[in-house]
């Protein structure tokens, strides 16, 4: 049974409710993990609270020293944690993989800046005084965290949060908390100081809405949903507590008629499935010019019908289920509404047949042509294996349907135009365009969505700015 990590050790709280993690390719309950109440997360809070001012005031290199060895930690249990990854979360093994090696990659890139936080210097303000620009940690750090990649997600916020001498109280999704719990462990095992880094399980709107409204947090780092998003926003507004909100997406891919075909059919194809189609930065729409259509679907179909479906912990396994039955039936009430609006079903459309795989909640790799504009497929966020794709006739009519959507995460265009290249960065409405080649984040560049895709940035050495006070200091020499 796991329990939660506060203090730099697990705590075991007798009496508390327990919620079943289960294994989303059988429905099996793998772990048992406690509910927590507001006390437990007061605790982990006041906890974080007493061990901040010994972290702000550890050298900053030494910080870094200990994410350096926290990450060796991590690398020597990746296979672990990978497997244990799949079994709570559903996603293929060498997803889940691929999952740890980024958490190790975002990691890093924070600790290597420790030896490069900067303030600034204002000389001259007046005769014999100048000016210093002072950058100081906020304190207590709530990071809540969803399901689809429970660790990445948690590394753009533990990695500049502890960087800059933050402490913080993570909240896994109910569903996904074993990796979290075993990472928490792994790095105070590394030498981070108990209290640094706190582990707190249980339900969003107790424990997690508990974090959010708690006195001694100051600032609240959030993935998840858009409507959760706005409660919390809401919430921290009280405390007028810092804000960074990572939310759903719809993100369009272009695919204009001076493509490379081949490349764009095997973008789309990897840029939906991925992680069977959960994931916030993900070709959710896809618009294609109506002269390379047929030739595009040609390319395209295949690649989709030829995925292997399978339990995650299958190394042949090409995309798994879909994470809970409740995702499952989003998708296929969004499905129904889009063949309803007119759209043809082309790929897919069925829970998969077969014994192996009747007990997960899987679902086949699905695309639907031309569903109606307001359909739901084109309003809302489809967190699963469904792809609806449009005829268009233009960049420009394109880029005008990929922004009536009400988020702007990510997008794409595939184009060998400079023109059209420059166009689409320029107009699309979002916080990423790729051009020929999709979803690939970097730890370098800042990613955060507009519009209903949230606030802030994570990644880059922007998301630093997100964890940190600016404080003016002036001093009279003279
Ligand atoms: O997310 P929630 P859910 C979208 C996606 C998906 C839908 C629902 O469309 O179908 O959201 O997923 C915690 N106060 N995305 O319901 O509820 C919760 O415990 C404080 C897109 O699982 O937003 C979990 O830790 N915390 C997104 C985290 O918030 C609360 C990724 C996310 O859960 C809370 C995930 C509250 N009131 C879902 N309620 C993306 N684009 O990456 C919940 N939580």
């Amino acid at each position: 049974m796991a329990e939660m990590f506060i203090g730099g050790k697990e705590e075991t709280f007798p009496g508390l409710e327990r919620f079943p993690v289960v294994n989303p390719a059988t429905g099996e309950v793998v772990d048992t993990v406690p509910l927590a109440t507001e006390r437990e997360v007061d605790l982990a809070v006041r906890t974080a609270y007493e061990a901040f001012p010994g972290w702000w005031d550890t050298p900053a290199a030494r910080r870094g020293e200990i994410l350096y060895a926290a990450l060796e930690k991590v690398k020597a249990h990746a296979e672990e944690l990978a497997r244990t990854l799949t079994l709570e979360q559903g996603k293929p093994i060498r997803e889940a993989r691929l999952e740890i090696r980024r958490f190790l990659h975002t990691i890093e890139h924070y600790a290597g800046l420790a030896k490069n936080l900067r303030g600034g210097y204002v000389p001259g303000l007046d005769e014999g005084a100048y000016g210093l620009i002072l950058k100081r940690p906020l304190g207590v750090v709530a990071a809540i965290v969803p399901w689809n990649f429970p660790t990445t997600l948690l590394a753009n916020k533990l990695g500049p949060a502890l960087v800059t001498g933050n402490t913080v109280v993570a909240k896994p999704a109910e569903t996904t908390p074993l990796t979290t719990l075993k990472i928490a462990a792994l790095f105070h095992e590394a030498g981070l100081p108990p209290g640094v880094f706190n582990v707190v399980t249980g339900l969003g709107p107790v424990a997690g809405e508990a974090l959010v409204r708690h006195p001694q947090v100051r600032k609240v780092a959030f993935t998840g949903s858009t409507g959760v998003g706005k409660r919390i926003m809401a919430l921290a507004s009280e405390g007028l507590k810092r804000v960074t909100l990572e939310l759903g997406g719809s993100d369009p891919m272009i695919v204009c008629d001076d493509a490379d075909l081949e490349a764009a059919a095997k973008a789309a194809a990897v840029g939906r499935f991925f992680n069977c189609g959960q994931a916030c930065l993900a070709v959710k729409r896809l618009y294609v010019f109506e002269n390379v259509y047929e030739a595009f679907m040609e390319r395209f179909l295949p690649r989709v019908q030829r995925l292997r479906l399978g339990p995650g912990l299958d190394e042949a396994t090409q995309m798994g289920p879909l994470h809970t039955e409740r995702q499952r039936r989003l998708i296929e009430e969004q499905l129904q509404d889009a063949l309803e609006s007119g759209g043809r079903l082309v790929a897919g459309g069925r829970r998969p047949e077969g014994e192996a795989l009747r007990r997960g909640f899987f679902f086949e790799p699905t695309v639907v042509l031309e569903p109606g504009l307001d359909s739901r497929v084109a309003r809302e966020e489809v967190f699963g294996p469904l792809l609806p794709v449009w005829r268009v006739r233009s960049l420009e009519e394109a880029v005008e349907l990929a922004n009536r959507s009400p988020y702007g995460l990510g997008s794409t265009v595939f184009t060998r135009s400079l023109e059209r290249a420059s166009y689409a960065l320029e107009k699309l409405e979002a916080g990423y365009t790729w051009v020929n080649s999709v979803n690939r984040i970097y730890d370098e560049l800042p990613f955060g969505g507009v519009k209903q895709s949230g606030y802030g940035k994570e990644h880059g050495i922007e998301a630093l700015e997100y964890y940190q006070e600016t404080k003016a200091g002036v001093v009279r020499w003279r």
